[in-house]
């Protein structure tokens, strides 16, 4: 036998046997952003309804100081990376005077009709550094062609009007929620045409829906992933809205699922979606805040956590301290490692940390090289003192980032073991923390 027909053999022979595992695409890789906000806002804001019926008159649109910088100096402070606002919420108002609705902004009293909310929002979040992204709501019960095959042109022109007019976007957010037309009529949706149109205009936007194509939805909105955690999903025979894949699935993903889609936790500061005054003093508080970054973050999904602006168009003070506090306790808790390493090589099963001094530590963040993509099923974690175990930490995935939080323990070194993983796996980050044992993850 020559040397090259065993060379073609063995490569024949390694690729059949490791099939090829889906990993992030490059739009995918580059919305590594952990944090970022959700901004509720609309005629709700101004009637205190979460679901607006579409029949509001555009002049309760009317907000008294409107300033989005300051939505971007909170969230900047907060440490969030972007903005994704409701151009268009259920109710079919336009927080742009869209040519493709009459139902918009310019027939407000707000600054004449002739203020724009996405203007000015996609404006700030240039000046602060910050990313801009859109939720356009599919469901309309406000346009009179809703219901009818006319009102996906509607959608594919309001999507090309918000990327034209204020993009670059870095997210597009398709709610699965879709009830009755002010005509009694159900859409049935061109997705296809959605998506085509999105990828062609906006190439480098990751697109949300229950079911990506980028992001997915965890399945609920309390802001916590699944544990288990795969950024992986199968979508065949699934589709958005009512057709969803099963609550279970999306917060877990498919351990081997077919397409790389993350998970997204959206979850409300307040307990409902849009400001209402009577939730004043029902703003999360900076620990429940830290509890659902372990809980998404900390579980290697996303968090958009949706911060609803007031009436006079500013982030409340009940959430902007709540926010504060929030950054405030990742700061102190993440800002200094009392070790960490950085790995390069893979396939390696075991890994080692020798702490420069003997300390009590209770968490442990790890991460996985995810371009390569989600390999890791089970390790363990064996914290040591003089060479011998103290305590033994289970873990399951890993992905993008795992924390785990444990009772406090002193150590001086750890190995972290895999159990069980697909082929080639390997970490990329292993660090030590101790943070404040009230945080510890519940
Ligand atoms: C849901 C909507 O019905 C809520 O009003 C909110 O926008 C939430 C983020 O998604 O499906």
């Amino acid at each position: 036998m020559s040397r090259r027909f065993i060379l073609l053999a063995v490569i024949f022979f390694t690729a059949v046997c490791t099939k090829a595992q889906p990993v992030p695409s490059p739009r995918q890789l580059k919305h590594d952003m952990e944090f970022y906000l959700f901004a509720h806002f609309g005629p709700n804001t101004f009637t205190d309804l979460e679901w607006g019926k579409g029949s509001e008159r555009e002049e309760v649109f009317d907000p008294t100081q409107l300033d989005c910088g300051q939505w971007c100096r909170v969230a900047k402070a907060a440490g969030a990376k972007g903005i994704i606002i409701t151009a268009k919420h259920h109710d079919g108002f336009c927080l742009w005077p869209s040519k493709y609705s009459t139902h918009t902004i310019a027939k407000s009293k707000w600054k004449n009709g002739k203020g724009d909310v996405l203007r000015e929002l996609s404006d700030s979040c240039k000046k602060y550094g910050l990313k801009f992204g859109v939720y356009l709501s599919p469901w309309d019960r406000n346009h009179p062609k809703y219901g009818t095959l006319e009102y996906n042109d509607v959608y594919v022109n309001m999507m090309k009007e918000i990327v034209k007019n204020y993009g670059p976007l870095f997210e597009f957010w398709w709610d699965g929620a879709n009830g009755e037309g002010p005509n009694g009529k159900k859409q049935i949706y061109d997705w296809h045409r959605f998506e085509k149109t999105l990828r062609t205009i906006a190439p480098n936007a990751v697109v949300f829906s229950d079911i990506g194509p980028d992001l997915r939805w965890v399945g609920n909105e309390n802001g916590f992933a699944g544990d288990p955690d795969w950024n992986l999903l199968d979508t065949a025979r699934f589709s958005r809205g009512a057709g969803s894949p099963p609550t279970d699935t999306l917060n877990h993903g498919n351990e081997n699922g077919k397409v790389w889609i993350s998970a997204e936790c959206d979850v409300s500061i307040r307990p409902g979606w849009f400001y209402h005054k009577n939730e004043d003093e029902k703003v999360k508080s900076p620990e429940e805040l830290f509890q659902l970054y372990l809980k998404s973050v900390g579980r290697g999904a996303y968090l958009l956590l949706n911060v609803p602006p007031d009436r006079r168009g500013l982030i409340n003070e009940h959430d902007s301290a709540a926010l504060i506090g929030f950054k405030k306790l990742r700061d102190k808790s993440f800002g200094r490692s009392l070790a960490s390493e950085k790995f390069s090589s893979s396939n390696i099963n075991v890994y080692k940390i020798n702490f420069s001094k003997s300390s009590k530590i209770n968490c442990i963040m790890l991460r996985e090289p995810i371009q390569f993509g989600q390999k890791i099923k089970s390790f363990t974690i064996r914290l040591k003192r003089n060479n011998s175990t103290i305590k033994e930490i289970n873990g399951k995935t890993i992905g993008r980032k795992r924390i785990l939080t444990f009772a406090n323990a002193e150590a001086d070194s750890l190995d972290v073991i895999i159990n069980d993983s697909k082929p080639n796996p390997s970490i990329s980050e292993i660090a030590v923390y101790r943070i404040d044992e009230r945080l510890n993850e519940k």
